[in-house]
């Protein structure tokens, strides 16, 4: 076994319930190894690096930033995953890797999925169809989405709704599942209403004053 496969064969749907994901853009200039931190202490679950929009880092440095918010996470024990980069994800030995539609069409179903065989697999999916097909590429869990309204992703789908995961988990779809897209604490509860297993998170964390607090809020349904 890996050392990514010996640590997170664990319970997926429970690492998935205040997913964190950002990047240096995302932070509003402060350290995002502090902001992650912070985070992970209010309660996040699992994190997902995703150095994407105006002013993310590229290169050496961008390889830099991933390695020390890996190390953030093995440090706190939670899983570490890489958006869209596949060479990254290997590069650092993340424990997973999370692609979109668009990524996915540039593989095939099996290449994908031998590649990073024993990691954790995201692929995100906007309506049934998608999900259903995510689920033939091996998928270990699903992000939907938008959920609500966003300003991070400029290029978002329209929004979809919590009633989306209603009918995709309608629909036959079992898998692990976060909802992502303009989710606040209030917003999350519908999210989780509709048949998510947590919630994925950029602004309502990384941009809030106090990322622990934010954390803590998103965290609160789970607790008793
Ligand atoms: N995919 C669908 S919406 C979105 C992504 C990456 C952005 C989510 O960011 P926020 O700030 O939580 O709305
Ligand atoms: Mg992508």
């Amino acid at each position: 076994k890996t050392a990514a496969e010996a640590r997170y064969t664990g319970n997926l749907r429970e690492m998935l319930k205040v997913y964190l994901v950002m990047g240096s853009p995302n932070c509003g200039g402060r350290d995002p190894a502090a902001v992650l931190q912070a985070a992970i202490e209010g309660g996040v679950t699992l994190f997902q690096f995703r150095e994407k929009g105006p002013g993310a880092l590229q290169g050496q440095e961008r390889t830099e930033l991933g390695n020390r918010l890996l190390g953030v996470c093995r440090q706190a024990g939670i899983p570490f995953i890489v958006n869209d980069d596949l060479r990254l994800a290997e590069e650092l030995e993340a424990d997973g890797i999370h692609v979109g539609q668009e990524d996915l069409a540039q593989w095939d179903r099996e290449g994908l999925r031998q590649r990073f065989k024993g990691r954790i697999l995201g692929i995100s999916a906007h309506d049934p169809a998608e999900a259903r097909e995510a689920v033939r590429c091996g998928a270990d869990y699903l992000g939907a989405g938008p959920m609500y309204a966003t300003a991070t992703k400029p290029d978002a789908r329209a929004v979809q709704g919590p009633g989306m995961i209603a009918a995709m988990r309608a629909g036959g779809i079992s898998l692990p599942l976060v909802g992502i897209g303009g989710i606040t604490p209030e917003g999350a509860a519908s999210v989780l209403a509709a048949g998510a297993d947590g919630v994925a998170v950029i602004s309502a964390i990384s941009g809030a004053d106090d990322p622990r607090e934010a954390a803590r809020r998103f965290s609160r349904p789970f607790r008793r």
